[in-house]
């Protein structure tokens, strides 16, 4: 074990020298979750505690090194990874894994940065309450990176982003300063609302540490449909019947067409995904979480299909009869992003547009596409009910990669991004920017949000050591 650099010999006595890891196989912290980039870090270091990172960002500080805060690297856009230069430190909140406390009375929740999502859901349930951010990386991405992200999910058309769900924030400061506004306040209006900054601002502005997120009651009864619908136009109004018949009740809505639901059947034979081999170009997952019960649930969510049927826009549909059922249901949608990385070369597009345009988006976006990359294959899904698709594009099979990863306006991205652009839409929705969109971010935002961005980092980082190169690029 190198003992040379000085830095590392201070690392290694805040936290521990077994959680200053600088040999051996480093993949789990250097290559991103897609394999887009793998990079090379001047160590990784594991605090323990708040004390523990607020020690390890002083000394990076003091040496000038530059940090990237890092939850469960499962981030789609290469921003929790260190870059080739072998100089950074990547920050793991991984063993800052506690719940700190559950307030009932207060619906609230605080837990370490590091905590995994899944275990806060697990945390709350048992406790007999909701916590409703969920994606399918919930097995493995932690708190800290959902709120440095702003994740969305699969819960967004009802409960919100990550943003909404959080009341409070613990941050140590790209000097080092531990700034508690772990507060559990549903109403603050003194200042500036830090936590917002720090939310989505993707390790660029501090290390999140610990948060303070809010519960919700547990639903009594939660049903889940499977939908076959006859075209997007259909899905939206079937999006706009839930809203009507469901209310608040109405806490998924995902749309999937059928070639992503065929690389599911491709990939993982033992998923048995409905109504495939039809002539429905789209299905639908809906969820209803009741408050009242199972009879009510049920009702309800009949009724609406049974209206939706009528109106022509749902051609067919299955209920889950049981939680396994519903689970198996939600498990083809969560498969998506699997099946896409099994078969091969992909762009992702996480893009929103307005609900109401987003068929006319499609068709226009999908004509381009075709005409420009003949055989390029649409993997088209994503959570319909707040807007966000992921309008990925599989390359042609045997096509030319280099043609189809061309990047200028001619190019996979330049025709989305161009009409996203038409559309007022926005070219990340839930995943961030990271390394791999920053050149977007200049071109597709405006100059003077840039420039308050760039403002803010500057004021709070002025050496740029917080997670630099990601998000904006600071001169
Ligand atoms: P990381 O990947 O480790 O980091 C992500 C970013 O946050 C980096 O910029 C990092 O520097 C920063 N960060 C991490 N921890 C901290 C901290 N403590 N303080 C400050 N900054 C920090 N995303 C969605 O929004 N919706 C989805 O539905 C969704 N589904 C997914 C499904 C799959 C199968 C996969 C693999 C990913 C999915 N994602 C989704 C993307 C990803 O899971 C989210 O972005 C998630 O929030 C990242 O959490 P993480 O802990 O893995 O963060
Ligand atoms: C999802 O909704 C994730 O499944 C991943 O956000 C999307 O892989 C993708 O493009
Ligand atoms: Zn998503």
């Amino acid at each position: 074990m190198s003992t040379d650099n000085p830095l590392i010999t201070q690392l290694r006595s805040i936290v521990g020298p077994t959680n200053v890891l600088n040999e051996g196989d480093l993949s789990a912290w250097e290559l991103d979750w897609r394999k887009r980039e793998r990079g090379h870090a001047l160590a990784v270091v594991r605090p323990a505690s708040t004390a523990e990172v607020a020690s390890v960002v002083k000394a990076c500080a003091a040496a000038g090194v530059s940090i990237v805060p890092q939850g469960g690297n499962t981030g789609m856009v290469v921003g929790s990874t260190p870059d080739a230069s072998g100089t950074q430190v990547v920050l793991s909140l991984t063993r800052m894994n506690q719940v700190r406390a559950l307030d009932g009375a207060n619906l609230t929740i605080t837990v370490d940065a590091g905590c995994v999502l899944q275990s806060i859901q697990d945390a709350c349930e048992q406790a007999g309450f909701l916590f409703p951010l969920s994606l399918a990386s919930e097995g493995s991405c932690t708190i800290g990176g959902n709120l440095g992200t702003n994740a969305g999910g699969t819960q967004v058309v009802r409960f919100g982003n990550t943003r909404e769900l959080c009341l409070g924030l613990e941050v140590v400061t790209p000097q080092g300063e531990i700034w508690d506004g772990l507060t559990g306040l549903r109403k603050d209006n003194t200042g500036y609302d830090l936590r917002h900054l720090m939310i989505g601002s993707e390790g660029t502005l501090g290390v999140i540490t610990g948060a303070t997120m809010k519960l919700y009651p547990l639903p009594k009864a939660q049903l889940t449909a499977f939908a076959a619908v006859p075209s997007l136009d259909a899905a939206v109004q079937l999006l706009g019947l839930a809203h009507q018949h469901l209310s608040a009740g109405l806490t998924g809505f995902e749309v999937m067409g059928q070639f992503a639901l065929s690389l599911v059947t491709k990939h993982f034979a033992q998923i048995k995904v409905p109504f495939q081999n039809t002539d429905f170009p789209y299905c639908v997952v809906l969820e209803n979480s009741d408050q009242e019960s199972e009879a009510h649930a049920r009702e309800r969510f009949e009724h609406l299909l049974e209206v939706a049927m009528e109106q022509g826009c749902v051609v067919d549909a299955v209920v889950a009869e049981s939680i396994t059922q519903a689970r198996a249901l939600w498990h083809i949608r969560e498969s998506i992003p699997l099946a896409q990385a099994q078969e091969g070369l992909n762009i992702k597009h996480d893009i929103s547009i307005a609900v109401s345009r987003i068929p006319e988006f499609v068709r226009q976006t999908d004509a381009l596409l075709q005409a420009a990359y003949p055989g390029a294959r649409l993997v088209n899904y994503g959570h319909l009910g707040d807007g966000n698709l992921h309008y990925n594009v599989q390359a042609p099979e045997g096509g030319d990669a280099e043609a189809f990863l061309r990047d200028d306006e001619k190019g996979v991205n330049g025709i989305v991004y161009g009409m996203v652009d038409q559309y007022k839409g926005s070219i990340s929705a839930e995943h961030g920017i990271g390394s791999l969109k920053r050149d977007k971010l200049v071109q597709h935002k405006s100059p003077v949000a840039l420039d308050m961005m760039r403002a803010i980092k500057r004021a709070l980082d002025p050496h740029n050591l917080m997670n630099p190169g990601r998000m904006l690029s600071i001169k």
